[in-house]
């Protein structure tokens, strides 16, 4: 293969709620991932049965969180890079990344998300955290928002569906904007502003169990188009306080296939890419697709937006997409009698033409490509793919060694098909970060023996261990990759 473009940026993703731990350090507040297990009934239930905490309520979460039961809580171990970081990019830095996706953690600056003034501390860790980096001459790329509004904007303002939360978030990034405007170009406002919908209490501080069943769905939209406005915002602020600064939106992208070729399989797959375009729709044309509109319409929803709303939103789109992407799948009309696979939105229609990961996602690297192609057909802005990887089970041989050729076919074969997106369709693409080039705490399952890194981390599921670093097979095979700027592959 030849060479990717000049400048093109490799590296890894990470966001703070899964790896960052010291959670109650530096002045840190609770965020809504700390207490995620106690507060999503659907995923947890089963384990909250086992304690006789079957229902979710405002005092169950104040339980939670007057208890030091840390088995329940292992997102807030993450991999601790709060006393590791400096180890930790030493590593990262020792594949030759150019750049290294990370997240500020929202209540490590505002610990309440309502505050007036920032907690310098936790301003100061990731002072800290980008001259280190900068120090190897890796380029951070920041998310702003990564799964982990503060709990007591949570509990309360309900949230993402108060107002007030644009008023809230565009403090914050003010404040870091403002701070870090010599050491960060390259910003995203909210990871997968489209996961409100999947994780409303993690991604939009939604209490379900405060709204009625009925309205539910109207208030995660409401919550929505309430983020919509802070990230047009927020692209706005940073411009003026970076004038060199990027600002990406960045979606959860999936490949869907008609399972067959019937109409009604077709439009149900065309439906269903709707349902993802219309957040990425939204942030690049700054305005909301009609479609979305006419579902809205359709379902009687009352979204309150003010002319004013709309015209920041026009005003203020993204400069770049960014997004992840990690398997495909297949949609029709009707899905009785057919496999199911798991998929990292949903359940999906089973593709017997491709492998499924030891998680059931399904590893379609051509889907990459079409991706690729799809978003920058429609929206000829730059693309950045900002998370894509193999979340896979590792063996630590007697040695030490860890050989996870696994990992290292599924990135080599979509590295390969991203490079003929750049070579043959004519995209252009900024760069690739994979996730996550550091073992941490899976989202979906939140265990740690669901994993992506180059470099192991020795933690449990329960947050168990030396939290000793080491080096993969994959990491040299990276570090490669990088050097010859994708052409070893
Ligand atoms: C994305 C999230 C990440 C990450 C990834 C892998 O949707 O942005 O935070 O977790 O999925 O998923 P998981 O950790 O569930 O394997």
């Amino acid at each position: 293969m030849k060479q990717f473009p000049e400048g093109f940026l490799w590296g890894g993703a990470t966001a703070a709620n899964q790896y960052e731990g010291g959670w109650k350090e530096g002045g840190k507040g609770v965020s809504c991932s700390d207490v995620q297990l106690f507060t999503d009934p659907k995923s947890m239930k089963d384990l909250l049965n086992t304690h006789g905490l079957c229902d979710i309520s405002d005092e169950m979460i104040e339980k939670a969180l007057s208890t030091d039961d840390e088995v329940y809580y292992p997102k807030r171990h993450g991999i601790d890079f709060y006393h590791h970081y400096k180890e930790d990019i030493a590593l990262l830095a020792g594949m030759g990344f150019k750049v290294y996706r990370m997240s500020i953690a929202w209540s490590r600056i505002f610990p309440r998300g309502d505050e007036l003034e920032p907690n310098e501390e936790g301003l100061k860790f990731y002072d800290d955290v980008f001259d280190e980096c900068l120090k190897y001459g890796m380029q951070p790329l920041v998310t702003m928002s990564h799964y982990e509004p503060p709990l007591a904007f949570c509990m309360d303002y309900n949230g993402w569906y108060d107002r007030r939360s644009i008023e809230f978030f565009t403090r914050y990034v003010d404040v870091i904007t403002k701070r870090y405007k010599d050491k960060v170009k390259l910003w995203l406002t909210f990871n997968e502003i489209d996961s409100i919908i999947r994780h409303p209490f993690m991604t939009g501080g939604l209490i379900e169990s405060r709204f009625k069943p009925e309205e539910f769905e109207e208030v995660e939209y409401q919550a929505m188009h309430h983020q919509f406005v802070a990230s047009a915002l927020a692209v706005k602020m940073t411009h003026e306080n970076i004038p060199d600064a990027k600002v990406g939106c960045m979606l959860t992208k999936l490949t869907y296939y008609p399972y067959t070729c019937k109409p009604e399989d077709l439009l149900e797959q065309q439906q269903r890419m709707r349902q993802i375009y219309c957040y990425s729709d939204t942030q690049v044309h700054g305005e909301y697709p009609k479609y979305l509109l006419q579902m809205y319409k359709n379902k009687g929803f009352n979204i309150k937006m003010t002319d004013e709303d709309l015209e920041i939103m026009k005003k203020y789109p993204v400069d770049f997409i960014s997004f992840s992407y990690y398997s495909s799948s297949c949609v029709a009309a009707d899905t009785k009698g057919l496999e199911m696979s798991a998929g990292n939105t949903e359940t999906a229609i089973k593709n017997p033409y491709i492998p499924s990961s030891d998680w059931g996602w399904q590893i379609d690297p051509i889907g990459l490509r079409i991706s690729c192609v799809d978003l920058y057909d429609r929206y000829r802005k730059p693309l950045f793919i900002v998370e894509n990887g193999l979340g896979a089970k590792d063996t630590v041989e007697e040695d030490g060694s860890i050989n996870d050729d696994y990992r290292i076919d599924y990135l080599r074969e979509h590295i390969r098909q991203m490079y003929k997106a750049i070579e043959e369709d004519g995209v252009e693409l900024m760069g690739y970060t994979t996730w996550a080039p550091i073992d941490l705490l899976s989202n979906s399952t939140n265990q740690m023996s669901k994993r992506y890194g180059f470099i192991y981390v020795d933690v449990d599921d329960y947050g168990n261990g030396t939290y000793k670093r080491s080096k993969k097979k994959s990491y040299d095979w990276y570090k490669e990759v990088i050097a010859t700027n994708g052409s070893s592959i």
